[in-house]
């Protein structure tokens, strides 16, 4: 099949000036969204650290001392009152994240449970577990679970230099199983790791050429955690980081581009520029799984001055 996108054509987009790069993203942006609106969710850790994985980014994983504090499996009823916390403060999708390689059997149903019970009170539900394994998938989606987030974090040939414990091909197969499964897809990756522009243009080549692209691309700025491998890195240059944001709305028209995590360290001015470029969706809450986030006081301050309202999304009933 003839790929969609090909690097010569993203990497002429991505250096438009950045006036024409802003316009050709809002244009897109207009044709599919309403650009004052912004789809929000909430994230809940639902098992904290000790992850034998060793992304170098990650304050969970066990092979770096971060000083968090580890948790076991929330149990169902710490879930529900998190997500019905969540309900009132306006978000349409409760996403719960595990600190697993990927979940065992016996831990999925209990994470299926959770899925029933938080799409009963009528939010979307999104769970991010780590690998799936044949049949996982399905037992989810008989859950009645509309997303999974799995990144690829960053282009293949950078990834080596970010994650060994798992391959980028392993994380193309979970992809797969989403997919076959009939489950929207969350992923994208951080900005921020070291990596070039080539980088970012090939990942956002991955996911846009995909036969169908993720309905939610999460972009992340790197959150610089104490004691990762990362922790000292070079900050990303905030016009590249804008930039991938609105080649990726080009580049993926119809898909929610989610201004997620580093928000916390982002300067009101950098969010605005990020939402003019076609991000329309975040996270919300003062706490991501386990780093920090902008106050829900502050983020209400930041939507009222630039006039941006949450997006209303109702989650359809399940007849799992
Ligand atoms: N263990 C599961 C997995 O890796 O698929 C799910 C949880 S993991 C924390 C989800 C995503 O959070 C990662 O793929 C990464 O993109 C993002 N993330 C983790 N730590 C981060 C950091 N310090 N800064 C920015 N993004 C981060
Ligand atoms: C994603 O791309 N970002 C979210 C969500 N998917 C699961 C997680 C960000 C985690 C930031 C570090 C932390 O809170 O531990
Ligand atoms: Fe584990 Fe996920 Fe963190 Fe990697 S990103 S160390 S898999 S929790």
């Amino acid at each position: 099949m003839v790929p969609k996108w090909t690097f010569s054509e993203v990497d002429k987009v991505f250096s438009l000036p950045f006036p024409e790069l802003m316009y050709a993203a809002q244009k897109e942006h207009r044709k599919h969204f309403n650009p004052s609106e912004i789809q929000v969710s909430t994230l809940l850790s639902i098992k904290t650290g000790s992850c034998p994985e060793n992304c170098a980014y990650c304050p969970q994983s066990a092979h770096y001392n971060t000083g968090l504090e580890k948790k076991s499996l929330s149990t169902i009823l710490e879930v529900v009152a998190a997500a019905k916390r969540a309900k009132e403060s306006g978000s349409t999708r409760f996403c719960m994240g595990a600190a697993w390689r990927g979940p065992r059997d016996q831990d999925l149903k209990i994470v299926c449970e959770m899925v029933k019970e938080v799409k009963k009170l009528g939010l979307e539900t999104c769970v991010t577990l780590g690998l799936l394994k044949d049949g996982q998938a399905n037992m989810l989606k008989k859950a009645g679970l509309d997303f999974y987030n799995h990144n690829v974090d960053t282009s293949e040939a950078y990834y080596d230099k970010i994650i060994t414990t798992r391959s980028f091909k392993d994380r193309l197969n979970t992809l797969e199983q989403i997919r076959s499964a009939a489950i929207k897809i969350c992923c994208g990756g951080i900005l921020g790791m070291g990596e070039t522009n080539q980088d970012r243009i090939k990942m956002l080549m991955l996911l846009a050429n995909m036969d169908t692209p993720p309905e939610s691309v999460p972009i992340n700025m790197l959150m610089k955690i104490p004691g990762t491998p990362l922790e000292h890195v070079d900050d990303i240059d905030p016009f590249d980081f804008v930039r991938t944001i609105a080649v990726a709305r080009i580049m993926m028209p119809t898909s929610y581009i989610r201004l997620s995590a580093g928000r916390e360290k982002m300067s009101d001015a950098l969010q605005a520029l990020s939402f003019l470029a076609g991000a329309n969706s975040i996270f919300y809450g003062e706490k991501l799984l386990t780093a920090q986030n902008p106050i829900p006081e502050q983020d209400h301050n930041l939507f009222q001055k630039l006039g941006l309202k949450k997006m209303v999304i109702k989650a359809m009933p399940t007849d799992a």
